[in-house]
Parts: structure tokens; sequence; C-alpha cells
């Protein structure tokens, strides 16, 4: 099945790529929507920032933050929430999210009260947003992640939660090589049955990688990552570049099936 393409929209003044553009409500729908005509099949709507070094912001500040653009967007399209508390989650679900995108793997609870037509999204991270990047360790990046998330979706599937996604967490609590480890080895990740989501979208390793490149010059990186991701058999990518996206994967897509010969 073709890869999905999930937009991201902060709703914070503070996330590392898209804070403070998108706060007032008028503007986030807006933004929704041109992601919406751009070809995103989710629109991922998250009112804290989770980059390195965020303080947690209170639950009653990210309803007010995210509410209105999920209730506006969420007859248009499939709307997910990006959110660590369960009263976040639940207020975004009644308000008309299906998916409930979870950087803490730790909601599946709400997910399973909410019925057959909320999905959740467990990622690894290691430690909290605030501190997670200072020393992060592990012994092998690959099979700790893979262990800790096949564990959450199955205590998720037990739970009654019908649809579960992994995601291995690019840049949350991992070094440059735990994330280009993590990247080579996506194929492990899908080799277990699970739908993968990867957002590697204008993260800091791409700035690294492309010689200090600043958060709106990694579109070529984003790009290469998001295809790399489909060509591993990910089932949905986090983006913030939603058109050049969806044309890197249709390009790539097509080459594909024109080289097949069977
Ligand atoms: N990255 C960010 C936020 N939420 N959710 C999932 N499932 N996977 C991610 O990689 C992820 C996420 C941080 O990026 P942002 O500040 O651009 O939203």
């Amino acid at each position: 099945m073709a890869t999905r393409v999930m937009g991201v929209l902060n709703v914070t003044p503070d996330s590392f790529s898209d804070g403070g553009r998108w706060t007032d409500p008028e503007r986030a729908l807006d933004r929704g929507l041109a992601m919406v005509a751009e070809g995103a099949d989710v629109i991922d709507v998250g009112g804290e920032s989770t980059r390195p070094g965020a303080e947690p912001v209170s639950d009653a500040e990210q309803c007010r933050r995210v509410l209105p653009v999920v209730e506006a967007l969420a007859p248009q399209v499939r709307v997910s929430v990006d959110t660590r508390s369960a009263a976040v989650a639940e207020a975004a679900i009644e308000a008309g999210a299906t998916l409930v995108n979870d950087v803490s793997a730790s909601l599946w609870r709400v997910a399973a009260d909410a019925g057959s037509r909320v999905g959740w999204v467990a990622m690894h991270m290691q430690g909290e947003p605030a501190t997670m990047q200072v020393d992060p360790r592990y012994g092998d990046v690959v099979s700790e992640v893979q262990a800790f998330l096949v564990a959450r979706a199955r205590a998720a599937r037990e739970a009654g939660v019908g649809e579960v996604w992994i995601d291995p967490g690019i840049g949350f609590g991992k070094t440059l090589a735990h994330n280009l480890a993590l990247l080579a080895h996506l194929g492990d990740l899908v080799a277990t049955g699970l739908p993968v989501l990867v957002g590697a979208s204008r993260k800091g390793f791409l700035g690294a990688l492309l010689g200090g490149a600043a958060v709106d010059d990694r579109l070529e990186g984003s790009l290469a990552t998001a295809v790399w991701s489909a060509r591993q058999g990910v089932g949905m990518v986090r983006v913030h570049d939603v058109a050049a996206t969806v044309d890197a994967m249709r390009l790539v897509g097509d080459l594909t099936r024109a080289g097949s010969r069977g």
C-alpha cells in the first residue's frame, strides 16, 4: 500500500520548525487545509512542543490551542492529536480526532476507551524532552527500540485498540549515530507486521548531516529520508513539506513500478 503522509501542524509558540506560525486558529485551519490540498492523508495537531529542552505545557493550555483546530479540520480530513496527556487526547477525540499520536507511548487506554474508530501511535523516547539529548545511551539501539515498541503495541492490542502504529522516535533521546542506525534498520520494524510511522522531517540530525543546515534548509534531507522510509515499507511519514514529499514519493513509486518486469 502507498505510504501515507501526515502533515505537521504545531499550534505552539515554540516548536523547532513551525513554532509561532500557526497559533491563530484561523491561520492554523488554513494551513491544515492547504496541506490536505497538497496531498496529506492525516493532519497532526499538537499544542506542546517536544523539541529538546522544551518544558511541559498544561492540559488547559494544550486544549485551548488544539481543540478549535481539531474541531474545524475533523470534518474535512483525518486528524491526529500529538499529545502526552490523556485529558488532552480525550478532549481532542471528543472534538473529532481519530488518531492519538503519543510520543510518551503510554496513552493506549485512551484509544481503547474511545472505541474502534480511534487509533494509537506508540513512539519511542528515551527520557523526557527537557533532558533527552543530554547523554542518550543504548546497548543496541535498534533491538531495544523495537522490543519496547512491540511490547507497547501488544499491551494496546490486548486492551482492544484495533489500529496501532509504531514509531522509532527519531531525535527523541538519540544521537546522530542512533538516528542513522534506526533509519538504516527500518526494515526490522516493518518486519514486525505493525504499521510504522517515521518523523524525520527537518530534524537536527539532518542539519548535522547537511553541513550545519538551518531548520528551513533541510528539505533535501527531509525528502531523502521520507523516500527512503517509504522504500523500506513504512506506512506513514510525518512531514512539514507535504507537497514536495508527495511528489518525491510518487516519482520514486512510478520508477519502481516501471522497473518491475514481472
Ligand atoms: N516528532 C515530533 C513531534 N511529534 N510524533 C511522532 N509520532 N513522531 C515524531 O517523530 C515526532 C512526533 C517533533 O517534531 P516537530 O516539533 O516538528 O513536531
